[in-house]
């Protein structure tokens, strides 16, 4: 078995990028642990509340920005992407259906975290496998772990003016994960950003959620409302959702990066449960058909078991009033 002393940084730099591709990951980088340049951006953040309820995005104060706080003995970290754009994604004809459900394409397959999460931990083990005494965690979409600034770092895209991780070859619908490791491996540096004057995110979002470049008011944001936030969605918002349902890609589908994005080699990320048309109608008919088929699946709208929009209006959860109020609300506006 090798031993730090004797093995090649840069030939296992080389092999776990291999590795990392070989799992099914587009892109591997590896970045330093020095994130401090984020931590102001981080904290003016949060003291604008714009995390809204999202708790868990201030519990682990700037633990977040300083991978050795929060794994010590954490030297670098190995930053992945994997793309989930499923094959005819049919953006335009569900979001202009007002009888369809819009879900967001990246809740469409199994639960990434899932998918990525083992995969990291396989990379992992094949690491241990060259060099013992190797210690690693992965992370995939874990609160304490500031993603998008360590991709950056590690070259695998520039933040854009929606804040999130774009690459010039793949766009952005990919998915970032991480491994904290305790190697001194050589860095990857950051690419030239792409934004230049484009401002297309910031005027497309429905809710006005991009408040300036690279800063959103997540209270505002349609992902937050359909999906993080148990709260009733305020009345000036819920007009400009149209019918977003679960999460929202608008940001995204403008981006020009985005135009020649390559679709998703994982089955995983395939519409397997056929929501990407999800009708009104049939769900009226068919009652319970949601819940009892999310729950056969690994599907995301289950995972963490939140009360989201769509599984609150199945269930019937009448004690929460929210799908009261939303009704009350609908209704309203047909009597005007
Ligand atoms: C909380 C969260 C949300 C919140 C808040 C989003 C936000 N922008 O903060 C909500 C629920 C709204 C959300 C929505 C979505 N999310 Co989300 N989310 C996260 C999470 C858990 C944390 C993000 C975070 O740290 N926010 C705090 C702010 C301060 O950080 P930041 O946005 O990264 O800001 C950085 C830069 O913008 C920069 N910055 C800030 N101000 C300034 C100013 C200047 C001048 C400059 C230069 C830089 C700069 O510094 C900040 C710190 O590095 C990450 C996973 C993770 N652990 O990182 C996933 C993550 C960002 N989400 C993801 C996805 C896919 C989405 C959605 C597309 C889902 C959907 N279709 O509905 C939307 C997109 C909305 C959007 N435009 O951001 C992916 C993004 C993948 C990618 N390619 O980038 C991630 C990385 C999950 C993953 N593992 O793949 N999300
Ligand atoms: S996901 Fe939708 S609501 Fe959220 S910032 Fe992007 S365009 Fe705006
Ligand atoms: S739409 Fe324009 S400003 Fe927004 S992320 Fe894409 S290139 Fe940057």
């Amino acid at each position: 078995m090798s031993t730090i002393n004797s093995i090649d940084l840069i030939q296992l730099t080389q092999d776990i990028k291999a590795w990392g591709r070989a799992l099914g990951f587009q892109q591997v980088g590896i970045s330093d642990i020095d994130l401090h340049q984020h931590e102001a951006h981080l904290t003016q953040w949060l003291e604008n509340d714009y995390h809204g309820d999202m708790a868990f995005m201030a519990n682990h104060g700037m633990k977040r920005a300083r991978p050795d706080e929060l794994v010590p003995g954490t030297l670098r970290v190995i930053s992945v992407r994997m793309n989930y754009l499923p094959p005819d994604a049919s953006f335009a004809k569900h979001l202009s259906q007002p009888d369809t459900g819009y879900i967001s394409r990246y809740a469409l397959g199994r639960d990434y975290h899932k998918v990525l999460r083992k995969r990291l931990k396989q990379l992992g083990e094949k690491i241990t496998g060259a060099l013992s005494n190797t210690e690693y965690r992965p992370f995939v979409d874990s609160a304490p772990v500031l993603e998008h600034a360590i991709a950056e770092k590690a070259g695998i895209g520039w933040t854009g003016k929606h804040s999130l991780t774009i690459n010039k070859e793949a766009g952005s619908w990919f998915f970032l994960g991480e491994l904290f490791i305790n190697l001194p491996l050589p860095i990857d540096s950051p690419l030239e950003e792409g934004c230049g004057t484009c401002t297309a995110c910031l005027t497309i979002c429905p809710t006005n959620a991009i408040v300036a470049p690279y800063k959103v008011d997540a209270r505002r944001c349609i992902s937050y409302l359909t999906i993080e936030s148990d709260k009733d969605i305020p009345e000036d918002l819920r007009p400009l959702m149209g019918n977003r349902i679960y999460g929202c890609d608008d940001c995204q589908l403008i981006c020009p990066w985005n135009r020649y994005a390559d679709i998703t080699e994982e089955d995983a990320y395939n519409d397997f449960l056929k929501l990407k048309g999800f009708r009104w109608s049939e769900y009226l008919k068919e009652g319970e058909w949601f819940p009892r088929k999310a729950a056969e699946s690994k599907y995301p709208l289950t995972y963490d078991g939140k009360q989201q929009y769509f599984s609150r209006i199945n269930t019937g959860n009448r004690a929460s009033n929210y799908f009261q109020q939303h009704n009350r609300w609908s209704l309203s506006l047909i009597h005007i």
